[in-house]
């Protein structure tokens, strides 16, 4: 009864608002935090409330990041990170839902429920186990009330918690993995933020060896949080006159909390397909830019022509299949190691066709959403994934580490091959999309294949394309099968689509509800800019 007090004592001050409906999306809560009359604190609350009941069943350390992304600054939001760094198990996405909309009457009941529910046939034992939760925020101005509301929930049920502060979205799932798997042969590194940047510094340092990054890159940084942590990378980095790498960092403001995903970041860059206006780069120089909690990158430049180029997520993933696939076949462990890309149907059509035609590896499509793909790269020893916006890393098998860590070269181009797969196991974060680390993966791809940035864009010409946002009156109609590439819901509307898309030249287009904003969104592509435009125009008239 004590610990059902302490619940309820804690919620107190956060309340649910009337008639407030929350629901875990595709990147767990998130809303305008600056109006406390939408409750995001109380939605935090119950997320402690569940981190601990989650680490208690999978005895093992969870995390938490308060951050929301790409949003606006006056947005912020919640997530729950799963013991080996990953997203949290979708089953408990559902929990959390019912958790967060329960009301602070109702509050201890519903906590004792899903004890019950979860821990209830090992009941004692479990109950009993510790629960370890750390957590990060990116730079918002809410994040300090809303972490107030975790530590309130965590300090109820006597929850043990170390606060990381300030962490880019995908340095707190690598700091859970590290937890998690301290004295284990699994070990993935020191949780200490020393620990993230020397572990990538160095394995930079023996990807690199005897190659040269050519000129530098310009790094936008959204003015979130990944501004002054790659600040702090670049202190582990050799410099480019130590044959290291050029990096200038830009939008890192983080005191000015309106420049937040202002103008700048790689969201912008990807929906408005241009630079940040903040940008001073030249012709034909190397630009990228973050996201606001640092787990996207895009790549861009201006081309001789002055017309703007972009590299987006399709390109990074094409570009680590390509290097990955040559240094397995020089290392000679082509036939051991089975690499494929995982994609979402926002992939540029060319993309998927270069991969399947050219590169000659299989792709599987999968839903909206990092938890899709990275479960579906999980199943290739290599496994690429990327979402078209930027958000995407590697994962190899532990079957890959292993052969990858214990093949013996027999000449030095073998060896070569295998330093370079073996440190590409460490550099590359495999828990989640981490901007910082993808960003110097493709620095270093680069430099091994000595391509420019016409060199990279040339290896596939992209389908012109159109996102659209469109405002429904209830997106919940709109259900899709297919990995998300025909709507079977409302009824007629894919017949009416695809009768569209028939009409257009190497035409391709769907339409789905979003999971983090209250729209559907329409993308189509064709062969010409005017066609995919008018083809986008066509379909958003349908489902509007
Ligand atoms: P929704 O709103 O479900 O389309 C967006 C992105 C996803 C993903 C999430 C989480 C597009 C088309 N969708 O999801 O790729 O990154 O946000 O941030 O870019």
């Amino acid at each position: 009864q004590a610990l059902l007090d302490a619940i309820n004592a804690g919620i107190a001050p956060y309340p649910i608002p009337d008639g407030r409906k929350y629901g875990y999306g595709t990147a767990g809560f998130r809303m305008k935090a600056i109006d406390s009359n939408l409750g995001l604190n109380h939605v935090v609350y119950t997320v402690g409330l569940l981190a601990a009941i989650r680490a208690k069943k999978r005895n093992a350390t969870i995390g938490i990041m308060i951050t929301a992304s790409h949003n606006p600054a006056e947005d912020n939001g919640v997530k729950l990170v799963d013991p080996m760094g990953d997203m949290l198990e979708q089953s408990w996405e559902g929990y959390a839902t019912v958790l967060a909309n329960t009301s602070n009457e109702e509050m201890a009941q519903a906590y004792e429920h899903l004890v019950n529910e979860t821990l209830v046939d090992e009941i004692r034992q479990l109950q009993d186990r510790p629960a370890n939760i750390v957590f990060g925020r990116d730079t918002r101005t809410s994040g300090p009330s809303l972490i107030k509301a975790l530590k309130a929930a965590l300090d109820a049920v006597g929850a043990t918690y170390h606060d990381y502060g300030y962490l880019t979205t995908p340095q707190l799932h690598y700091m859970v993995r590290c937890v998690n798997t301290q004295n284990t042969p699994y070990a993935f590194g020191e949780a200490t933020e020393d620990g993230y940047y020397k572990k990538m510094a160095n394995a930079f340092k023996t990807i690199m060896y005897g190659r040269k990054i050519h000129g530098s890159v310009t790094a936008d940084c959204a003015n979130g949080v990944g501004g002054p942590k790659l600040q702090e990378l670049i202190k582990y980095l050799p410099t480019a006159a130590e044959g290291g790498i050029d990096i200038k960092v830009i939008n890192d403001d983080v005191l000015k909390p309106e420049a937040l995903n202002f103008d700048c970041g790689a969201d912008y860059v990807k929906t408005k397909q241009k630079a940040p206006p903040s940008s001073k780069a030249g012709p034909n120089e190397r630009c990228c830019s973050l996201d606001g909690d640092a787990d996207r990158v895009v790549y861009y430049f201006t081309d001789s022509n002055g017309v703007f180029r972009l590299l987006d997520g399709d390109r990074i993933a094409t570009l680590g299949a390509v290097f990955l696939a040559e240094m397995a076949e020089k290392a000679g462990l082509s036939d051991k190691l089975k690499i494929g890309l995982v994609q979402t149907a926002y992939a540029n059509g060319a993309s998927t066709e270069y991969v399947e035609k050219v590169l000659k590896l299989p792709v599987v499509v999968t839903p909206t959403g990092v938890k899709h793909l990275h479960h579906a790269a999980a199943r290739f020893d290599i496994g690429v994934y990327f979402e078209a916006n930027g958000h995407g890393t590697i994962l190899f098998s532990d079957n890959a580490t292993k052969t990858i860590r214990e093949t013996q070269p027999k000449n030095p181009g073998q060896k070569h091959a295998l330093d370079s797969l073996s440190a590409s196991i460490d550099l590359i974060n495999q828990t989640v999309g981490d901007a910082i680390s993808d960003m110097l993966f493709a620095e270093v791809v680069l430099a091994h294949k000595a391509w420019t940035m016409e060199n990279w864009l040339n290896t596939y010409i992209d389908l012109p394309n159109r996102l659209v946002r469109v405002e429904v009156h209830d997106r919940s109609i709109f259900k899709t099968e297919d990995a998300e590439r025909k709507l079977v819901s409302p009824k007629g509307a894919q017949e009416e689509i695809t009768r569209l898309v028939s009409n257009y030249t190497k035409g391709r287009s769907f339409a789905r509800a979003s999971g983090t904003e209250d729209a559907v969104r329409v993308y189509a592509e064709a062969y010409s800019k005017h066609e995919a435009e008018a083809l986008a125009k066509h379909v958003a008239d349908v489902v509007k």
